[in-house]
């Protein structure tokens, strides 16, 4: 089954998606989520320059070999736009290869393992009050697994805390903004968070933190030790994931489950921390970590290790990247949880998916593939905006990690 064409769709119905869609002699067509915050257009350029006249002509059966062919067969290999690229090709194929045999994808990953996906969401306040308050709500809405962030008194802004009542979305729209930060602050305030979370919400609910990469290793161990009365779920990317000996050091001082990856994008920025047992979750997902056919792989891996799967699931996922985690997660014996942080309500314009939250899992229908359509007229009526993430200064202006 050749491959006839690909295009890739750029839109920004609230925030910005990139869409690859490949098209066969069959007739059959499918999408990829190619979306890199705040680095679309890299993506786009390096798809459109160097990907798709290689794509052409290839038979779109051959997922694997097209995998190693964008892999093995590039000298500048991984990295975190080529790998998006990587992915968009893979999710494409995987979607392609379900319609042709008229079958979801999890049915060629080796079947449902679970009928439905457990989920995480986000609860977040700018006070401790306020942040318990919105996990309340959450385990309102049928939520077992609770991510909880507040801000940090004393900072202007603290990471994953929404300003006002939009929803909350890092990426800001022109050049990064500067944010300040104080790890003294914050060490000693989250396990006041987390005393009053787990005392308020009671035994049941799993609770959740990221420290998105602001603690040095000593720093994330000390918190991980404070943090384990409140038996956390898991506590994401408490180091910057590129020091991987920094994990051995949290391991050495605490239970607390760690959670790391969603930045990263290939097997090998986890396999000392798989083989050492020096985490307990993978966070990189399909989307970003060379679609569905390295991901497998590295769920293999990580499943002789006892390490679980909590893949990234932000709104910067795309509804097809969403959709290619949770074939992945309904499927693989050592899944953990999903996250689940809801696209706008403007996204069903664009996308149509075959995937809805139910009371704390996301359920999957049975359309072929991925189950997720894109409407190209509707998605031109939302032009691109560039956006950026923001950067991180400690008080006295000293860059750190965002
Ligand atoms: C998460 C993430 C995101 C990232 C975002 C950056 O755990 O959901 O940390 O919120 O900050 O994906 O683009
Ligand atoms: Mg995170």
């Amino acid at each position: 089954m050749k491959i006839t064409g690909a295009k890739v769709i750029v839109c920004c119905p609230s925030r910005n998606f990139v869409t690859l869609k490949i098209e066969t002699e069959a007739g059959i067509h499918g999408l990829g989520d190619a979306t890199l915050n705040g680095r679309e257009l890299a993506v786009v350029a390096f798809l459109e320059e160097y990907c798709i006249p290689a794509l052409l002509g290839r038979d779109a059966r051959q997922i694997e070999d097209v995998w190693h062919y964008f892999y093995r067969g590039v000298y500048w290999r991984r990295g975190a736009v080529s790998m998006a690229a990587l992915s968009a090709i893979d999710l494409a194929l995987w979607d392609i290869k379900g319609k042709a045999l008229d079958t979801p994808v999890y049915n060629l990953l080796g079947g449902r393992s679970r009928d439905a996906v457990l989920v995480y969401a986000h609860a977040t306040g700018d006070s401790l009050a306020s942040a318990v308050e919105s996990a309340a709500r959450c385990a309102e809405a049928g939520y077992r697994a609770i991510r909880i962030q507040a801000a940090v008194p004393g900072l202007t802004d603290t990471y994953g805390v929404a300003k006002g009542k939009v929803p909350y979305e890092p990426a800001k729209r022109g050049l990064a903004v500067e944010e300040r930060w104080d790890t003294a602050r914050y060490l000693s305030f989250l396990p006041t968070l987390f005393a009053e979370a787990r005392q308020q919400l009671g035994p049941d609910v799993h609770l959740l933190h990221d420290v998105h990469h602001r603690c040095t290793p000593i720093e994330a161990a000390r918190l991980a030790k404070q943090l384990e009365p409140y038996h956390l779920w898991w506590l994401e990317d408490p180091v910057a994931g590129e020091l991987q000996e920094g994990l051995r050091l949290i391991r050495q001082h605490s239970t607390t489950p760690i959670a790391i990856g969603e930045v990263f994008n290939t097997i090998y920025d986890y396999t000392t921390l798989i083989t050492e047992q020096l985490i307990d979750f993978v966070r990189m997902p399909p989307a970003h970590g060379g679609g569905i056919t390295h991901l497998m792989k590295v769920a293999a891996l990580a499943g002789v290790y006892h390490v679980r799967t909590g893949f990234h699931g932000a709104t910067d996922i795309s509804p097809v990247g969403m959709a290619a985690s949770l074939h992945v997660d309904v499927t693989i014996n050592n899944f953990g949880i999903q996250e689940h942080m809801p696209h706008q309500e403007i996204v069903s314009e664009v996308f149509d998916v075959g995937y809805q939250f139910e009371r704390g899992v996301m359920v999957l229908d049975e359309r072929p593939g991925l189950g997720v359509e894109i409407d190209e007229e509707q998605a031109a009526k939302f032009p691109y905006r560039a956006a950026a993430l923001p950067v991180n200064r400690l008080t006295d202006g000293t860059l750190w990690h965002w």
